[in-house]
Order: structure tokens, then sequence, then C-alpha cells
């Protein structure tokens, strides 16, 4: 059956691929899940149809056959459960893999986001520039441990993962910060990710609906 999920009509992002429909498009890459994309805009996201779907308003969502989801890493889990590609057979290294998945939601996401939301809003801030070593400071930690326990590793744990798919994706947050090519081993883990066909497809796909926006004039 073909899924259903929701993505912004035109992305504030201007195709960069950070949105979090960008995560869910990479899951449905790898686990061949064939899905159709419902463009939506600002105030289409805030009303009762889309909130039914999503209680925050918000997007992404995934809807197929009598599944109704919100929240990327629910989402991500779920086709990785139904579907080869993200988790690997063995119980104890599937309960790793889901670990790392909300390491990166929980553990490596939230001080990225604190960065980003403060250059995006507070940058005017009189505090804005004594604050911002902390947020960095903080991120940096962070990538520290995760760069640790990378080490040499191609993957998180063994093969290739909605773990990683996930720590990939957040990571990526980091682009056009400079922070990232402090940490070589992360920047290579990174461009793994990014060179993985599923992910690339994925990218073009959000692209495409960028680039439309753009020639109807609506980006
Ligand atoms: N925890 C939820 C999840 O993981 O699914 C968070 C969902 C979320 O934040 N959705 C955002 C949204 O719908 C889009 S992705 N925002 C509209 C609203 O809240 O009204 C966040 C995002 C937006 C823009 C950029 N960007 O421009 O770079 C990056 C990420």
């Amino acid at each position: 059956m073909t899924a259903v999920i929701t993505a912004f009509a035109s992305s504030p992002d201007r195709g960069r691929g950070l949105a979090r429909d960008m995560r869910v498009r990479w899951a449905l890459e790898e686990t061949g899940v064939p899905y159709e994309v419902r463009l939506l805009s600002f105030a289409d996201m805030k009303m009762p149809e889309h909130r039914a779907r999503h209680p925050f308003g918000q997007i992404p969502t995934y809807e197929e056959g009598d599944v109704t989801l919100f929240e990327s890493g629910a989402i991500v889990l779920h086709l990785a459960r139904r579907h080869k590609g993200l988790l690997p057979d063995d119980a104890a290294a599937q309960a790793r893999a889901i670990a790392w998945l909300f390491a990166a939601l929980n553990t490596v996401e939230p001080p990225i986001v604190d960065r980003e939301v403060a250059t995006l809003l507070e940058q005017g801030e009189s505090w804005y520039a004594r604050r911002l070593p902390a947020l960095e400071a903080r991120i940096g930690t962070r990538l520290d441990d995760l760069s640790a326990a990378l080490g040499d590793a191609e993957w998180l744990d063994g093969a290739f993962s909605a773990g990683d798919l996930m720590m990939v994706s957040v990571l990526l947050r980091l682009l056009g910060s400079g922070i990232l090519g402090g940490y070589p081993r992360l920047s290579a883990y990174v461009a793994r990710g990014e060179a993985r066909p599923a992910y690339r497809r994925a990218f073009a796909a959000q692209l495409e609906v960028f680039t439309a926006a753009q020639e109807a004039g609506q980006a």
C-alpha cells in the first residue's frame, strides 16, 4: 500500500533537506515503501483536518492503511520495525540500534536545536554573543562523546540502521555552522550517510518540491 506523508509546500530551508520530512523520506527510500507527499502551507498545518493527524499542527505525518502517525522518530521506528533494511534481526542489536535513534533525538538534537533557535530568533539580543559559546560548548560535549563512540567504525553499531539514519539527519542540521568541521570522523560519517542512494533519492525529491514552488513564484 502506498504511504502518504506530509511536508512543507514551501520549505523555509529552501530545499536543503533540513525539515523533518527528510528523515522520513530517507527511511521510506531505505525500506522501499512507495509513498506520496501531501504538501501543506503553514495555514493548512493548523487546520482541524491536519490537526486530526498531528496534534501540534506540524509536519511530518505518515498514513498507511489504518496507521496514522506523527513525530519523525515514531515514523522512522514504525517503518524500521515493519520493513527490512533499518534494523538488525538480532534482538539485542535491534535494541541498541533503537537506543541510537533515541540518542539522536533526545541527546544530540536538543543542543543543536537550541543553537539554531538562538541564531534564528535571538541574534539581535544584547546577550546573544555571550550566550553562543555556551550553546556551542554543549554541542561540543555531545560531539566529542559521539565521535569517541563511533571511533573508526563505519556506522554506530554494526550495519547501517535507523539509529544511523537519525543520527546523520540530526548532524546535518549543523551544516553551515562550521562546527562539524572540527570532527573529521563525524564529517566522514555524515558524508557516508549522504552518499547512500536512498538518501540521495530522498534529498532529490524534497529539493524538487522547493524548485517547483520557486518556479511557481511560491517560494
Ligand atoms: N518532534 C517533531 C518531529 O520530530 O516530527 C518536530 C516536528 C517539527 O518541528 N516540524 C516542523 C514544523 O512543522 C518542521 S521541521 N514546523 C511548523 C510549525 O511548527 O508551525 C523543523 C524545521 C523547520 C525549518 C527548518 N529550516 O528552515 O532549516 C529546519 C527544521
